[in-house]
């Protein structure tokens, strides 16, 4: 067994969104009279656009209509979407053009694997659209992370074997659906306290390739 393949998470992991997305959402909380902290939106990351809605609902105690909703994940879409059309590619993380391209160069099949509904728009904002072998978002698959469905999808897409897929995540729901996935996982990012990841790293330029290929 071998490494054949990266699957990149891409927000958190590639760029950083989770600013954007907790904009939005205390916009959201605000309409519910709520206040939404820093830690409880950590704990969206990775989860879907209606799922964290409901998280929010839950933690809050409103209870509202189905088309309030609806109305209300609409409005956030719209609010989030006005920021990621102001990315360019100067957001991308320092180092990780560099070691995807030593990736590719090795003969490893590289994906993204994002629960975002608008995964394909930030990453043309980031002028990456050329640079991987297939892209699975949100809108592709039944279910969400920590479902394995969207990495699952995506080592069908490069045709490899999910045990020689290797998954890159900074969320718990991510890390978990790799594993559910039969995939390995690294953690990205300083949060130490998420389980279920083989290695982690701290960003891109600590990131070793060499290290990932060890792992099989
Ligand atoms: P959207 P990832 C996830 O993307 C985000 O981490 C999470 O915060 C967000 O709620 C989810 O996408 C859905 O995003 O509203 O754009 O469909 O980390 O899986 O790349
Ligand atoms: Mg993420």
């Amino acid at each position: 067994m071998s490494l054949k393949a990266c699957i990149y998470d891409l927000d958190g992991v590639i760029t950083d969104t989770a600013k954007y997305h907790y904009e939005s959402w205390k916009w959201v909380s605000d309409q519910l009279e709520y206040n939404l902290t820093e830690k409880q939106n950590q704990k969206l990351k990775g989860v879907g656009r209606k799922e964290s809605l409901d998280k929010i609902l839950k933690w809050s105690g409103a209870r509202i209509s189905e088309a309030k909703k609806q109305n209300l994940l609409t409005q956030k879409n719209k609010m989030y979407l006005k920021y990621i059309d102001t990315m360019t590619p100067e957001e991308i993380f320092p180092g990780f053009n560099e070691f995807n391209k030593k990736t590719k160069e090795e003969g490893i099949k590289v994906a993204i694997g994002s629960s975002s509904r608008n995964a394909i728009r930030i990453i043309d904002k980031l002028d990456l659209v050329l640079d991987f072998h297939a892209i699975v978002d949100g809108g592709m698959t039944p279910n969400s992370k920590p479902e394995p469905d969207i990495f699952l999808l995506a080592a069908e897409k490069l045709s490899i074997d999910p045990s020689e897929c290797l998954v890159i995540e900074d969320s718990q729901a991510g890390l978990t659906a790799a594993k559910k996935a039969g995939m390995k996982s690294i953690l990205y990012g300083e949060d130490k306290g998420l389980k279920g990841a083989s290695l982690q790293i701290d960003n891109w330029l600590q990131a070793s390739l060499e290290k990932f290929k060890n792992l099989y």
